[in-house]
């Protein structure tokens, strides 16, 4: 087992108390049913994981409409079954609770730095004000406590929080702050589909570590030297023999995945990442960049109890500008997992539940996605080499990200299409705050049909152009930008990003 338990009894003291005092004034009355544990357990199955390896980290859920958390320094049994320092959120060791939001609830999260620098919280996918965004410019002072309040518009699908504070985004991840935010509404709900959070319905958030000569994560690293799943090394998950869901989360700092099994089985992607697609999409390779989601099932149904199945990352053979794909094993850009393939997740098969999902619905959502003819107004950007110090910037005017200059100034309610260029010598994850958009046309080729559903980050390769199309409704401040920007952790914290306004019509 890699967290011991009493790291984990200190985990369950801190996020019971939290659960108990978040839910208990107001309880959501959402009729969605929901099959969830209580607030704050462990969901994860108690039976220990097979030699050598450990048992994969579910973070516990937290529901309801008043959250909790307090990011501080915490520990996490890792390389060598040593304790890594961390930061995290409610005493985890890596990737704190996972909040469950119901679509149109008013929720309100109470965040408390516990850090002694400061910190941001940010809705990573989720459409709110610009000033409930926790970009760089909501800071949270060390000690302070920052209480966002927003309706939850969203879909039903798998978002996250991690910090985004001016240059700190990337050591703050790289120690473990982050968790999922998973939103229910009720034509999700209405649909067969695994949801019993930890059993049938996993998240799983996928990032690499180094560690140093005392087994402590070396926090500005590009590329880890281990895979960690929910923070764990070498997981395991048992996993009932029936369809199973997974809510997978590329947090890494640069590392993009090719997600697929050992015995190259093909696998459906059921959701990007805002909401459902239309119909599942099959596939048997999946690419995730940093900060991207997708929803994804598996048919464990014909395979036998006791037998495994690994999932993997299929990183070997590209190009070098595909993140991960360098050669090199050491140096600034080395790693161990470069370029090859590597175990994910291994899942032991065990007995299906009594209610496990058989067969997949046909029809998933029905989205109505923009096209390129709905947008009124277009802008490009383009990511371009520049000068020593500035190694890439987004435009023409080769402007490393500054606090103080607004980028980009929308309309309210304009549905706009926006060209991203990559000149660049390396691919980079976009990802921009605000909106869902919708991915129109990829320079490359045809647009893959597991794209084709509400996203907010994309991979662009290198010399591809890909455009998107977002209504910017809602939430319009003349102060308070929202941010786009480049989801690798370095590249933003070095400059590859921008911000604009919403403001109301003049
Ligand atoms: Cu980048």
């Amino acid at each position: 087992m890699k967290h011991g338990p009493l790291s984990r009894r200190t985990f369950l003291a801190a996020v019971g108390a939290t659960a108990v005092a978040g839910c208990a004034s107001n309880k959501t009355t959402s009729p969605i049913p929901v099959t969830s544990p209580e607030p704050g357990a462990i969901p994860a199955d108690t039976t220990s994981a097979s030699e050598g390896f450990n048992s994969l980290w579910i973070p516990p859920l937290l529901e309801g409409t008043t959250f909790d958390l307090t990011l501080a320094p915490s520990t996490a049994t890792l390389l060598g079954g040593k304790d890594a320092s961390t930061i995290s959120y409610n005493g985890a060791p890596m990737w704190g609770p996972t909040l469950l939001m119901k679509k149109g609830d008013t929720v309100t999260v109470n965040v408390t730095n516990g850090l002694d620098e400061e910190t941001t919280a940010h809705w990573h996918g989720v459409h709110l004000p610009a000033e409930m965004d926790g970009g760089p410019h909501q800071v949270i002072a060390a000690g302070a406590t920052w209480s966002p309040t927003w309706t939850v518009k969203n879909n039903a699908a798998t978002y996250w929080y991690h910090p985004h504070a001016h240059e700190l985004t990337w050591p703050q991840l790289s120690k473990g702050a982050g968790g999922f935010i998973i939103v229910q509404d009720d034509d999700e709900a209405a649909l067969a589909l695994p949801r019993t959070y930890g059993v049938d319905d996993i998240p799983l958030v996928l990032t690499s570590r180094t560690f140093d000569g005392d087994a402590q994560i070396i926090a500005k690293t590009i590329y880890g030297d281990y895979l960690l799943a929910n923070g764990t090394l070498n997981a395991e998950a048992h996993m009932p023999a029936q369809i199973v869901r997974f809510r997978m989360l590329n947090a890494e700092v640069e590392r993009a995945y090719t997600i697929g099994f050992a015995d190259d089985r093909t696998f459906w992607v059921i959701g990007t990442d805002g909401g459902l697609l239309n119909e599942s999409a099959e596939v048997t390779r999946l690419a995730m960049v940093p900060g991207e989601r997708y929803e994804i099932v598996v048919d464990l149904g014909s395979d036998a109890v006791g037998s495994v199945v690994t999932m993997q990352s299929f990183n070997g053979g590209y190009s070098l500008g595909y993140p991960g794909a360098e050669p090199n094993e050491s140096g600034d850009f080395g790693s161990l997992l470069n370029n090859k393939t590597f175990d994910v997740l291994r899942l032991l098969v065990i007995d299906a539940t009594a209610d496990g999902v058989k067969n997949l619905p046909t029809s998933l959502a029905n989205n109505a996605l923009w096209s390129a003819a709905d947008a009124t107004n277009e802008r490009t950007l383009s990511i371009t080499a520049s000068g020593p110090g500035a190694p890439f910037t987004f435009d023409v005017n080769d402007q490393l990200f500054s606090m103080d200059r607004i980028d980009q100034t929308v309309v309210l309610d304009t549905v706009e299409a926006w060209t991203i260029t990559n000149n660049f010598i390396f691919g980079h994850s976009f990802h921009i705050h605000d909106v869902q958009f919708a991915i129109v046309e990829r320079s490359s080729g045809p647009v893959p049909a597991h794209e084709q559903g509400w996203k907010d980050t994309f991979y662009i390769p290198v010399n591809e152009k890909v455009t998107f199309v977002a209504k910017f409704d809602d939430y319009a401040s003349s102060e308070h930008p929202f941010m786009y920007h480049c989801h690798m952790a370095n590249h933003e914290d070095e400059g590859l990003m921008g911000q604009f306004l919403v403001v109301d019509k003049a």
